[in-house]
């Protein structure tokens, strides 16, 4: 019988890392996940989730770490989902996020090579549509394909720009099979609730049961291309079963303001107008804001296959739904 597939995650607590580390399980992968922190709450969880895979202790900001992770896994791929994700911390943080999520790209990519892994490893960086910056001069009408001008306008988009560039560079210097997805938004029911969609379902569900009053949020006009999570991590694998490494954008090629997030959370729960439950809150205003991001998901769909099954509407109604199943399952654990 031949041998599985090994597969190391970073970032494998995250959104992405679990659906990522599902799909590959269930694909027969032996699964690595590199784990950060002397006490990291998230690992208990993962464990409990994905018993088969293997727990390894690294950081994107550790060079040794990463050695010795690529070396236990001795992974055929690796995917590099991990960084400081959040575009209104890195303007908090714009050095950890330029060590994290700019840097720790040329530290994995170096500690696969100075091991003797760059032929025998195939790399997928999680480039985004952030890098682009959604300003008027250089959005297509039809929306932004892999050859758009990028206008990166936070440090979390610069870090990632770096980290995509290093990796096209180490792809044609060293003949690397790397590839990139570039993509757009994607939510779901294991989103962060920092984050505005699963911050808006979190409190849509507790505004239903009574358990919160409103909402404090910072600018709602702000367009975004939104998927679903498990349809874009599908991607991300088929990038690396693929003939040859390149860049792919996944996208849904449809834009939404946040006001119609908002319109179908709330309707979800029978709440026709949001407007009483909102607050403004400035601590949420970014120093520069991306006002429309719109995707073109055409080379992806004709080079890799890839589809996506959850429409706008099916993911608004997803994560309600699972929202309120979390608020009921805590007000089971609170009755006597
Ligand atoms: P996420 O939920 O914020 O997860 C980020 C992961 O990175 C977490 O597992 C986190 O671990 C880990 N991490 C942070 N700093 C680290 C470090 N120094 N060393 C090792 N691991 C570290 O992000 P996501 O939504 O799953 O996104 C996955 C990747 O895709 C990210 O690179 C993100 O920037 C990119 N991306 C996301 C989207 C999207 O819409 N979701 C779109 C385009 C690109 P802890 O648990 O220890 O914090
Ligand atoms: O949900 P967000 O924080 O996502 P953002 O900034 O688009 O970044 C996400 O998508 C990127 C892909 O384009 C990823 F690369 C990145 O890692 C991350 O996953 O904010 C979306 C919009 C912004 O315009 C923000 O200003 O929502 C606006 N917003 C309004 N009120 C808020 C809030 N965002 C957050 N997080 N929290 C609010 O209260």
């Amino acid at each position: 019988m031949a041998e599985p597939k090994r597969a190391l995650i970073t970032g494998v607590t995250g959104q992405d890392g679990g659906h990522l580390a599902e799909l590959l399980l269930a694909e027969g992968y032996a699964v690595y996940g590199l784990v950060r922190g002397q006490n990291n709450p998230r690992r208990a969880q993962l464990q409990a989730e994905f018993p088969t895979l293997t727990v390894i202790e690294g950081d994107l900001t550790d060079p040794a770490s990463l050695v010795r992770a690529l070396e236990r896994s001795d992974a055929n791929e690796v995917f590099n989902l991990a960084a400081v994700s959040h575009v209104g911390f890195s303007f908090a943080n714009p050095t950890l996020t330029a060590d994290v999520t700019g840097k720790g790209v040329l530290n994995l990519l170096e500690a696969i090579r100075i091991t003797g892994r760059s032929e025998r490893t195939r790399f997928y960086q999680a480039s985004t549509s952030e890098m682009f910056g959604g300003l008027d001069y250089n959005r297509p009408g039809n929306g932004y394909t892999e050859d758009s001008l990028f206008h990166p306008r936070s440090p979390y988009g610069v870090a990632k720009l770096y980290g995509h560039w290093i990796a096209k560079n180490y792809r044609e210097s060293y003949g690397m099979f790397i590839s990139c997805g570039i993509l757009f938004n994607h939510e779901g029911e294991r989103r962060g609730k920092e984050f505005v969609t699963r911050k808006i379902t979190d409190a849509v569900a507790r505004i239903s049961l009574g358990r919160q009053s409103h909402i404090d949020l910072g600018n709602l006009w702000p367009k975004r291309d939104w998927g679903y999570a498990g349809d874009y991590v599908r991607g991300m694998w088929q990038m690396l079963q693929h003939s040859e490494p390149d860049d792919f954008v996944l996208a849904t090629g449809e834009t939404h303001s946040i006001e119609d997030f908002l319109t179908l959370a709330f309707a979800e729960v029978g709440i026709e107008d949001w407007r009483p439950y909102v607050r403004q809150d400035a601590a949420q205003l970014r120093p520069a804001e991306v006002d429309i991001l719109l995707g073109d998901p055409s080379k992806a769909e004709s080079v890799l296959g890839w589809r996506r099954d959850v429409d706008f509407p099916g993911l608004v109604s997803r994560m309600v739904a699972h929202d309120l199943a979390v608020q009921s399952e805590e007000s089971g654990t609170r009755t006597p």
